[in-house]
């Protein structure tokens, strides 16, 4: 059993299930050809809530423990992970507000998240991707406002946010403690979207530049005080980065489906290849790697939950789970041959879709260089 849930939780689970089965899985494929973002879809799943699973139960939302989110999140990104990308992308951006910002900052992004609406987290730059400290956005104080201009790329949500999270040096002298955040809305005069990427794979998520010119905000928009951007964002991935692990799991879980159907009726030499001993093993193999990936983003979870240290516990459970998502897609491509091969059979997306986790909220390197620095600590 993957998650321990309570009768509520698998209640809404089935729910969950059900519109995934039903309205996400076979429709998303189409979606994955074109690149085009499914609008209608991601409008039921934000009507069920999806886009809003972790909006605190005191600014209106469900409340949800964090493993029940986690089991939601999985059965989404088995269904799609493009789906998973921008429902818990909006999340993403909900949390530097609830990290740092003020009372009024989080109820509105709460409001926007609850009423259907996305939000998009601007932290990557053309030369701030790993190096994110490196933001050349620049936010210059005017009176009672400040000015942004600058440009961040490979942003979830990009052309479809109602809010964006946007980091800019206010004091380039300082480094790190120069960056500082802010909230902004769609609609504010000089923010824009660029084109969507033509990307491999999460193709039915939406993904652009998002481009400040001369763009003003209130004062009031900065979250937190003046110099903390950095420091927030980081503390927001640490939290986040379990759960993208869910997804590498959510799609891992779907390959390891997708084979053992495949496994038991393909007939090769009079039986189900599934009879034969190597197909077994594979099998094995995968499941102890998906198993293993969720249990570890289960337990940086519920570290989380408990307010105890989960900064590398996190980055394990995003490494890893990335890591075999990727193994576990081509072992499923394997066992289904020429026709795993094929785009007519659904593994090959599965390995597209894999592939990012290995990449986004923080490379797989940035991961071991957040597990080593705490296994090793200064030295
Ligand atoms: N929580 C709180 N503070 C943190 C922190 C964390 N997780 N990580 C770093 N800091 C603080 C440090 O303590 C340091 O503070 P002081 O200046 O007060 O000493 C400051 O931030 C700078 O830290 P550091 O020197 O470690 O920063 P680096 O430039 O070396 O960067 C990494 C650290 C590599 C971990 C960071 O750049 C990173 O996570 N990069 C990947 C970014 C990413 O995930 N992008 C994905 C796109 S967003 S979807």
């Amino acid at each position: 059993m993957g998650y321990i849930l309570s009768d509520e939780a698998k209640d809404l689970l089935a729910d969950v299930k059900k519109f995934c089965d039903n309205e996400v899985r076979e429709q998303c494929k189409e979606y994955d050809v074109s690149g085009e973002f499914p609008a209608e879809i991601c409008k039921k799943a934000a009507d069920m809530g999806l886009n809003a699973l972790e909006v605190p139960e005191e600014l209106g939302g469900l409340g949800l423990d964090h493993i029940t989110y986690a089991a939601l999140y999985e059965e989404m990104s088995k269904a799609d992970a493009g789906l998973f990308t921008t429902m818990s992308a909006a999340n993403l951006a909900m949390k530097p507000l609830l990290i740092a910002g003020t009372k009024e900052q989080q109820q509105r992004a709460a409001d926007i998240l609850l009423n259907g609406g996305y939000g998009a987290f601007c932290l990557t730059e053309p030369m701030a991707g790993s190096d994110a400290s490196n933001n050349k956005t620049v936010a210059v104080k005017d009176g009672d406002e400040y000015v942004i201009n600058g440009r961040k790329c490979f942003i979830t949500n990009g052309p479809i946010a109602d809010f964006y999270i946007v980091t800019a040096m206010t004091d380039k002298s300082k480094g790190v403690n120069g960056m500082s955040a802010f909230f902004v809305e769609k609609g504010t005069p000089g923010l824009s979207a660029g084109n969507e990427e033509n990307k491999m794979g999460i193709r039915t998520s939406a993904t652009s530049d998002v481009i400040f010119e001369d763009m003003r905000v209130p004062a009031s928009a900065m979250i937190g005080p003046d110099g903390t951007g950095f420091k927030t964002c980081m503390k927001t991935l640490d939290i986040t980065r379990a759960l993208m692990g869910i997804g590498a799991v959510g799609i891992a879980q779907r390959a390891i489906d997708e084979a053992v159907a495949y496994a038991k009726t393909r007939i090769t030499f009079g039986k189900p290849i599934g009879k034969f001993e190597a197909i077994q093993f594979m099998i094995a193999d995968m499941d102890i790697k998906t198993e293993t990936a969720r249990q570890m983003a289960v337990h940086a979870l519920t570290l989380q939950e408990k307010g105890l240290p989960y900064n590398k516990e996190s980055a394990i459970a995003k490494c890893y789970a990335g890591d075999i998502a990727v193994e576990v897609a081509l072992d499923a491509i394997q066992i289904l041959g020429g026709y795993g091969y094929s785009r007519e059979y659904p593994v090959e997306k599965l390995l597209r879709d894999a592939k990012i986790f290995q990449i986004y909220e923080g490379t797989n390197q940035i991961q071991r260089m957040v597990i080593s620095r705490a296994v090793m600590g200064k030295f």
